[in-house]
């Protein structure tokens, strides 16, 4: 039975049903009871395997096609009427066009099937922040991570009204057929289509596709920002906190960042990190002139591989209950997971994330294809699972930000931390962020590539105008935070990673924060912009090994704080070329002069 008396919920479900022609309709009111009925439904049919309900309460473990394991990006299509409102970076298709092509993949495809309607809120209900979605799908798989990653429930529908605007999102698996697979974005219908998919990022439509790529469109509109970034607040012995976002591609530590454990004697003297948010904040200029953050999400789509209780505890811990895992492999002497890197030891017997036995022998960590989970698996789980979860989580005005930080995976030239000079130059920055692609979306990893902000796959827009949109963002803000790059996976010429990185990191983040106070520490002023004097990171009880020879030591700070000029000056050509012959219009004239500085300071002595 329709939940709701809002017409326009009402006609978008009659429409969405009319060309799938499902068997039946479910409305989803997140009620525990629905919930638990749909996890039985899905066991029964094999879509999830349930675990070991001592060891792993509530936990399940799905599989998707070996077609459909990571973001299709050649796929996702941002549909605007005038291409050039996509921009260059963007696949763009025709709105017409694209409809048409979808309408005839879906039609009839939920013939036999349930189609479920699920409205959800990114952000609390009833904060300025949050916006309402509406998703339709004939997945189970779908409406129960929709039910950890968003707010789910009838009050969604009640906040909406009779007359409220909502964003439309009509999934349908189809074949799951890679070849008709589509995800498209129409802006400007607030609406999202995915097709022959069953894959997180391709059909949690509230994540990327609304969250991101809608939302960002909707802040250049309406003055705020969606941004690919955690969220964590830093607690200081004496009580005080502040806050930090950060931006970093798919699978380079959001969730690791986000979650860190300082080293012990930071904890010792009281410091503490909360986690706010692992992967999306939307961001507003609050009454007080600073930047106000929250995380709309509900829960944690992280990285399964190398999460340990080294690693990350915290995330591992927030998979212990109530926690749904894609692609990752079965135990099958006690019915939990695995993945590369939970265990030193690998287990006797596991079936790998095709489904099928696992053989340890042939194991070799380099070559994935003989891996037990697949690099992209996952884990569903809910946030309030998180030891280190913020009291801010469900704060409806969200958290001021002291400091919005960028980084990527760069082998060289980019130091461990540096600082812009300003807001301005703080953008031009994100905007010349590059890293190594990684396996949450498909096609060759490890291949260096721009990823501006981390947003290249999630600008719902042309990139020269979500520049600009930073630019204006930056004249709204009396008191902005301030910006800083870091690179934890800077390597030696061995190739061996130089900093420990994971809760080490906290060290970078202690000099950050350093930087935002009343009176900073001091800092060396490069042809990039701020850097650390060594001296001022405490690498105090740090016993690191860089590799069998060396440990970490001052000099191998040093050594990963020095900026190369020359390496910059090859940076600033290349950046150059990005801009004009791929983002090519629209970059404003801010950027143009960073650019200026960066390429003359490079050619001084200073
Ligand atoms: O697959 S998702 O897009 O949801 C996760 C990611 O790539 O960051
Ligand atoms: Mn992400």
């Amino acid at each position: 039975m329709a939940l709701t008396k809002n017409q326009k919920v009402l006609d978008f479900v009659a429409r969405s049903a009319e060309l799938t022609q499902p068997d039946k309709i479910v409305w989803i009111d997140g009620s525990t009871k629905q919930i638990k009925a749909l996890k039985e439904e899905a066991v029964k049919s094999g879509e999830l395997i349930k675990l070991n309900e001592s060891l792993l309460p509530d936990c399940y473990l799905h599989r998707t096609k070996v077609n459909d394991v990571a973001r299709v990006e050649d796929r996702t299509f941002i549909c605007t009427k005038n291409k050039d409102d996509a921009g260059p970076i963007n696949y763009w298709m025709d709105p017409r066009e694209a409809y048409e092509l979808t309408s005839e993949i879906a039609r009839g495809s939920m013939k036999g099937r349930t189609m479920y309607v699920i409205p959800y809120s990114m952000g609390v209900v009833g904060s300025d922040f949050a916006k309402i979605g509406i998703e339709v799908t004939d997945s189970i798989y779908v409406v129960l991570n929709m039910n950890i990653m968003t707010r789910v429930g009838k009050n969604c529908l009640d906040a909406l009204g009779k007359d409220g605007d909502f964003i439309k999102g009509l999934h349908a698996k189809c074949d799951v057929d890679a070849d008709k697979r589509y995800i498209m974005h129409f802006p400007e219908d607030n609406t999202i289509i995915s097709v022959n998919s069953a894959y997180g990022g391709n059909v949690l439509l509230g994540k990327k596709c609304f969250a991101l790529r809608i939302a960002s469109y909707l802040g250049k509109n309406e003055g705020w920002m969606a941004e690919h970034m955690l969220i964590l607040g830093v607690t200081y012995p004496d009580g005080e906190k502040k806050y930090v976002a950060a931006a970093f591609p798919s699978a380079c530590g959001k969730t690791n960042l986000a979650m860190l454990i300082p080293p012990k004697h930071y904890l010792d003297k009281g410091y503490k990190i909360e986690c706010v948010g692992d992967d999306i904040a939307w961001i507003r200029v609050g009454a007080d002139g600073r930047l106000w953050a929250v995380n709309p999400e509900n829960g944690f789509f992280g990285v399964a591989p190398g999460t340990n209780e080294h690693s990350n505890l915290n995330a591992l811990e927030s998979t212990k209950r109530g926690t749904i895992f894609t692609n990752v492999a079965l135990n099958t002497d006690n019915m939990t997971v695995w993945w590369e890197g939970l265990s030193k030891e690998l287990p006797a017997n596991c079936i790998d994330w095709t489904g099928k036995p696992w053989n340890k022998d042939k194991f070799d960590k380099k070559d994935k294809s003989t891996c037990a989970a697949h690099p992209n698996s996952r884990f569903t789980a809910p946030a309030d699972n998180c030891p280190c979860i913020s009291p801010d989580f469900n704060s409806k005005t969200g958290v001021p930000l002291s400091a919005i930080i960028f980084g990527g995976r760069r082998a060289s030239t980019t130091p461990l931390v540096y600082q812009s000079r300003d807001w301005n130059h703080g953008v031009f920055i994100g905007s010349a962020m590059s890293s190594e692609t990684t396996a949450a979306a498909t096609g060759a990893t490890g291949v260096l590539r721009h990823d501006p902000m981390a947003m290249k796959p999630f600008a719902g827009y042309h990139m020269g105008d979500y520049f600009a949109h930073w630019i204006e963002m930056g004249k709204k803000v009396t008191n902005p935070p301030k910006i800083f790059n870091v690179n934890w996976f800077r390597q030696d010429k061995d190739g061996n990673f130089v900093w420990p990185g994971f809760g080490d990191n906290m060290r970078v983040l202690e000099w950050i924060l350093k930087r935002c106070g009343e009176n900073p520490v001091d800092a060396v002023e490069t042809a990039i912009g701020y850097v650390p004097k060594a001296e001022d990171i405490d690498i105090s009880e740090l016993d690191y090994s860089i590799s069998d020879k060396k440990k970490f030591d001052i000099e191998s700070l040093k050594e990963i704080l020095a900026v190369d000029k020359e390496k910059w000056a090859k940076e600033a050509e290349e950046l150059e070329g990005y801009y004009n012959d791929t983002i090519k219009s629209r970059i404003p004239q801010e950027l143009w002069d960073c650019l200026e500085t960066l390429k003359n300071n490079c050619k001084t002595s200073k």
